[in-house]
């Protein structure tokens, strides 16, 4: 069996799919590990209830084949986990990438070998593998984390993180269920179970601000349309900053008239997906007072959808603006609670104290109160964007840890090197400009830059590539400069690495993870970088005498 490649990829999702067949194409010696069981990511694990995208189907497909636009039809505007993770395969199995994949391969440990100018990359079952260059597509939210919660572990009934759901299906009619979290992923659940399961019972600790998905079907007339229009809506999505069709309303928040705000809120809230976050008035993502103003129009809008007046003040946010953190995307979220079967429970009051055997714990009136549930969906999120880097022993130049180098502050060069870890690429890496938009379409970005820098240096016969301290620097106070102008800055959200159950990433400090600047500005720098010779990456060919050659052009394969 192969132990040395040229490449190793890891993670076989939407990024890991299209590196590898970028890779696939050029002919080089390359393989995919991925800890899951097949390939898709995102779409393999999370099988809960109500998982779909927010970005409209066709603008999250793939955009790099003509042959594959034309072929797959999308069903719905906004497809679901089990049509998503059905084309994810069509695309591996059409281009013929599956055979590249390894699949229950868990990479703990990648170790920079200086002397021989060598990844070595241990994989859980025991093998030891080599490469020269390493490429992480490792997920932005790809490791769930649990309530910290005393007696975790101690209910008896069927408990899940949603990212874990079961494979075969779980029968929920008649249970007694409760959902924690309400962020977009306990709200796409909530909506779609609210009327199949027994009792419901919602455990919010903050509410989210929401609003209306607006799906639909995608009719044979609507899909020949698409298709003729997929060069448009591709090039809508590069110029916008969001990479959606959404484009925001360049009109002054104060230069319209509140008549005029109103019907063009009254329009996004009735329109599809992220339109009434995205195409919106720019302020709301920067003024104050434009903000409260839009969220007391959202708040109403949830008065006006929930029948009791109590639980519609609890499901609207106090603590932050709309729009700040993620915004999850519903539907029949606000009228889950007009049923008779659903109850919230608002932890701000009423904090949970404990998973016990038979349910939830959480305090009432200076006492305590026992939930009983026969099954608890953990829906409480991810240690986002960088947790997956975490988790794998990643060790650069004179045994320096990634997980060290970024446990106080994050730092890179485009999101996509890290100075210290030569030959180490990642295409859609934190502060990326994946991780804040429609996120194949930075993803391709990134997977063509990376690709296209990998063929450079194979070109010019480097060996070694690294990314300067000055340009990562440099990069990352420009990152981090762009969050000074946004009110999500304040936000307790993994937009800004909040997450309270992942000890340091509690609120207080604010984790620079995301490339606020848009896609049209990340996609000029980064091409202006590649146009100047890939101005900041010392390159070299430093292999030493003896060293596995490249097999660029060799298809050995
Ligand atoms: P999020 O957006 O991080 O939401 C997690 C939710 O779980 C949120 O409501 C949290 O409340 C809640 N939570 C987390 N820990 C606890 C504990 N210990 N007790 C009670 N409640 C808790 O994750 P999602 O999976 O919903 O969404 C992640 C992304 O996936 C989403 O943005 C999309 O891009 C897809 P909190 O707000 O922290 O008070």
């Amino acid at each position: 069996m192969t132990s040395h490649y040229e490449v190793i990829v890891i993670g076989a999702g939407v990024a890991g799919i299209y590196q590898i067949k970028r890779l696939a194409d050029l002919g080089v010696e390359a393989t995919v590990l991925e800890a899951g069981g097949d390939l898709g990511g995102t779409w393999y694990w999370n099988r809960y209830p109500g998982a779909r995208f927010d970005s409209e189907s066709y603008t999250y497909g793939y955009s790099f084949s003509r042959e594959l636009l034309d072929e797959w039809r999308w069903k719905e505007k906004f497809s679901g986990q089990p049509e998503n993770l059905r084309y994810l395969n069509h695309v591996a199995d059409k281009f013929g990438l599956r055979k590249y994949m390894q699949f229950n391969c868990r990479v703990d440990a990648a170790r920079y070998d200086e002397a021989r100018n060598l990844w070595h990359v241990q994989v859980s079952d025991g093998r030891a593998l080599t490469c020269r260059f390493l490429v992480l597509t490792l997920g932005l939210l790809s490791i769930p984390t649990l309530p910290r919660l005393e007696g975790m572990g101690s209910f008896k009934g069927r408990s899940f993180h949603t990212f874990h759901w079961p494979h075969e299906p779980v029968d929920m009619a008649g249970k007694r269920v409760a959902v924690v979290g309400t962020g977009a992923t306990g709200i796409q659940v909530i909506g779609e179970i609210a009327d199949k399961v027994g009792e419901l019972t919602v455990f919010q600790r903050r509410p989210n601000w929401s609003a209306p998905l607006n799906n639909g079907p995608i009719s044979d007339a609507d899909m020949a349309d698409l298709r003729r229009r997929y060069d448009e809506i591709f090039a809508t999505c590069a110029r916008t900053p969001g990479g959606f069709e959404h484009e925001p309303d360049r009109r002054g928040f104060y230069e319209v008239s509140r008549e005029e705000r109103l019907a063009l809120w009254d329009e996004l809230y009735d329109g599809p997906g992220f339109g009434i976050w995205l195409a919106n008035f720019r302020e709301i993502f920067t003024d104050e007072k434009a903000n409260a103003e839009f969220s007391e129009y959202i708040a109403d809008r949830i008065r006006r959808r929930v029948k009791d007046p109590a639980v519609a003040e609890k499901l609207i946010p106090r603590d932050h603006g709309f729009g700040v953190q993620r915004v999850p995307m519903e539907t029949n979220y606000f009228e889950a609670y007009n049923r008779p079967n659903v109850h919230l429970i608002d932890l701000g009051e009423t904090p949970l104290v404990r998973e016990t055997e038979t349910g939830l714990r959480t305090t009432e009136d200076g006492g305590e109160r026992d939930y009983e549930f026969d099954i608890i969906v953990y829906a409480t999120g991810f240690d986002a964007i960088t947790g997956a880097f975490d988790k794998i022993d990643i060790e650069g130049v004179g045994g320096m840890k990634l997980a060290d180098k970024w446990r106080t502050t994050i730092s890179t060069f485009l999101g996509m090197m890290v100075h210290g870890f030569p030959n180490l690429l990642m295409p859609s890496g934190p502060q990326s400009g994946s991780a804040s938009t429609n996120y194949p379409r930075g993803i391709e970005t990134g997977v063509n830059w990376c690709t296209d820098f990998l063929e450079h240096v194979w070109a010019k016969g480097y060996t070694r590539f690294e990314a300067t301290e000055a340009v990562e620097k440099r990069w990352t106070d420009h990152v981090t400069g762009m969050y000074a102008m946004m009110l999500m800055r304040r936000a307790k959200s993994w937009f800004t690495g909040y997450n309270s159950n992942v000890p340091g990433h509690e609120q207080g400090t604010i984790r620079y993870l995301v490339y606020n600047g848009g896609s049209p500005k990340y996609v000029g720098i980064i091409n202006s970088v590649a146009a100047k010779g890939y101005e900041g990456v010392t390159l070299g060919a430093s292999a030493p005498p003896g060293n596995p050659p490249h097999s660029y052009g060799e298809v050995s394969r």
